[in-house]
């Protein structure tokens, strides 16, 4: 089967899935979901004369030039001709006293579909990101690519400005919800402009940080956006950020004494090696006992574990890795070192049992350096970073070692006359424990698609599948009719892992949002040698460099049909 025809199939199920959507929908509130008219597309014609022609409020067209064919390229595939747009909107002195503003460009195909496109960035923002909305680990195609008009931006701050910026209290703001609220309108206006009429349908999407933004969007903007991809979605970041903090203390209680490792941020200076704790050896024998336990669940032995939720059922840490009986090889674990990885696993608390973060599902990826550079690293600079100057009132330094998870919890809900919205609010979707307010945008005909590795280290899946359980639990996404979330088992964060990692979920977005067809299985690749997107120099040499597989719309599993390759997925089935 080609690659077509496993989307077609997708879509004989996607329209099976809409047909009893609609049948079921009399007894749901709500009543069934519209499919919105799709785009029609236009030719831009002129880019230089843009930046003298377009007047904005609050905005500063700084420049626009003609972008050739080729100039941009995602894998071997080149972005055609457009126009680039920079601008600035809200150019101000903080109080801080530094120079702001929300730097951002826009990208306009000279043959445009249509659409619009607003990619979410991610960390902590503060660079516009090029505009090309590029999709998936090691990206081979894009929204501007497939025509789409592209805004990107620093949301409010620069590169230098971060994370300082955190205690100004208007950039924090923009940081968090409002650079989103102020440039929407701004790029529909500029698209009006260039185009002689505005967006038919608009999309927003980004992965990590640029999730979260696609996230609180939903909630905040729902009647800006007809389609939403949210990847890898930090929407309860300061808790994931603390989560970090507590783990990272979890970790330092077992590493090895007096081992430091170079401090990436400073040339100069250490960090405990906390990767001591568990090290890479380490993990990679618990990914094989995930693995030996595991694998066979989805039909096949493949290196891969596709019923994750069969699979947190049955596997144990502390059964299933073998128990140190002499000295630590790589093979085994300590009775210590298994509690402390049940316990991070299990999710972070405060030293009362308040829970403070989402536990995190045991999955192969947890091999992938990625996920020790989240555990051991990042949580010793970014995350003390981002809690001390943006999600906290005030504003308060922390070592992460030292610091009592507990008193800063409650920094992230309190507030103050300088920072009258709190890090909690600015950071999180509002009703994000309770998302009933989705039903507004589900009526509309908007639709969500979200996606995570499993094996993220930083915001765990387990998260994303309880928010889509809350969904079903409110009556929101009946039938699936609103939202379908697509686990990419053994990902790490946004990418790589062992996994595959290669995929369009934009695409889908737009035939659900446009055509009532609603995505059931998406192919991702593996980027293996000599993959046009970047090698994940990670996989196993037992793998096709290009396996391919269905992500499958939770609660379904890509399990193989009993014969054919298993490196292809058209022998596999969403079950
Ligand atoms: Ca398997």
């Amino acid at each position: 089967m080609t690659k077509n025809q496993l989307v077609r199939n997708a879509q004989t199920l996607g329209i099976i899935s809409a047909a009893i959507a609609v049948v079921a929908c009399s007894t749901f509130p709500g009543g069934a979901v519209p499919t919105l008219k799709a785009a029609t597309g236009a030719n831009l014609p002129n880019c230089s004369a843009l930046a003298d022609q377009i007047k904005l409020p609050n905005t500063k067209i700084e420049s626009s030039a003609l972008v050739p064919a080729g100039t941009i390229k995602l894998g071997n595939n080149a972005v055609s001709e457009h126009c680039l747009v920079k601008g600035r909107m809200h150019e101000r002195k903080g109080a801080d006293g530094r120079d702001y503003a929300i730097g951002f460009e826009m990208r306009l195909p000279l043959a445009w579909n249509g659409r619009f496109f607003y990619q979410g960035n991610g960390g902590l923002d503060g660079a516009v990101v090029p505009a090309v909305g590029a999709l998936g680990g090691g990206p081979l195609t894009g929204a501007l690519m497939q025509g789409f008009a592209v805004i990107s931006s620093d949301a409010g701050h620069t590169g230098p400005q971060t994370p300082f910026f955190g205690s100004e209290p208007q950039a924090r703001l923009d940081y968090g919800y409002q650079a989103v609220e102020k440039l929407t309108p701004m790029a529909k206006q500029l698209i009006q402009s260039a185009y002689g009429k505005g967006p038919d349908r608009s999309y927003i999407g980004g992965c990590s940080n640029g999730g979260r933004h696609a996230m609180v969007a939903a909630s905040r903007l729902g009647d800006q956006y007809d389609g939403y991809l949210v990847g890898a979605p930090g929407y309860r970041l300061p808790y994931a950020a603390l989560a970090q903090i507590w783990g990272a203390q979890k970790w330092a209680a077992i590493a090895t004494p007096g081992t430091t490792v170079k401090n990436p941020m400073n040339p100069n200076g250490t960090l405990p090696d906390l990767a001591s704790a568990f090290t890479s050896e380490e993990r990679a024998t618990v990914s094989r006992a995930i693995a030996n336990k595991c694998d066979a669940l989805d039909g096949v032995v493949d290196g891969m574990v596709q019923a994750t939720q069969a699979c947190q059922a049955i596997f144990d840490i502390k059964k299933d890795v073998a128990t140190c009986t002499g000295q630590r090889n790589g093979a085994c674990l300590t009775e210590t070192q298994k509690s402390v990885i049940a316990e991070v696993f299990g999710g972070a608390q405060t030293n009362t049992g308040q829970r403070i973060y989402a536990n995190f599902p045991y999955d192969t990826g947890v091999a992938g350096a990625n996920w020790g550079t989240w555990k051991f690293i990042d949580s010793l600079i970014r995350d003390p970073l981002a809690i001390s100057t943006i999600f906290s009132v005030p504003p308060k330094p922390l070592n992460p070692l030292q610091e009592n998870v507990t008193e800063r919890l409650a920094m992230f809900t309190s507030t103050n006359d300088t920072y009258p919205e709190s890090g909690w609010s600015l950071m999180t979707p509002p009703q994000e424990s309770k998302p009933s307010n989705m039903g507004a945008l589900r009526a509309r005909g908007a639709k969500m698609v979200l996606y995570h590795g499993v094996s993220d280290a930083i915001f765990s899946a387990e998260d994303t599948r309880q928010w889509m359980e809350r969904l079903s639990q409110e009556n929101v996404n009946p039938g699936s009719d609103f939202a379908r979330y697509f686990p990419v088992p053994g990902m790490n964060h946004c990418s790589a892992g062992l996994a595959t990692d290669q995929f369009d979920l934009l695409t889908p977005l737009v035939q659900w949002v446009e055509q009532g067809i609603a995505p059931q299985a998406v192919v991702a690749a593996a980027r293996g040698a000599g993959n046009a997107g970047g090698v994940n120099a990670e996989l196993p040499t037992s793998w096709s460099p290009s396996r391919t597989r269905p992500l499958c719309a939770y609660p379904s599993v890509a399990t193989y049909n009993g014969s054919g390759s298993v490196e292809d997925a058209k022998n596999f089935s969403c079950k």
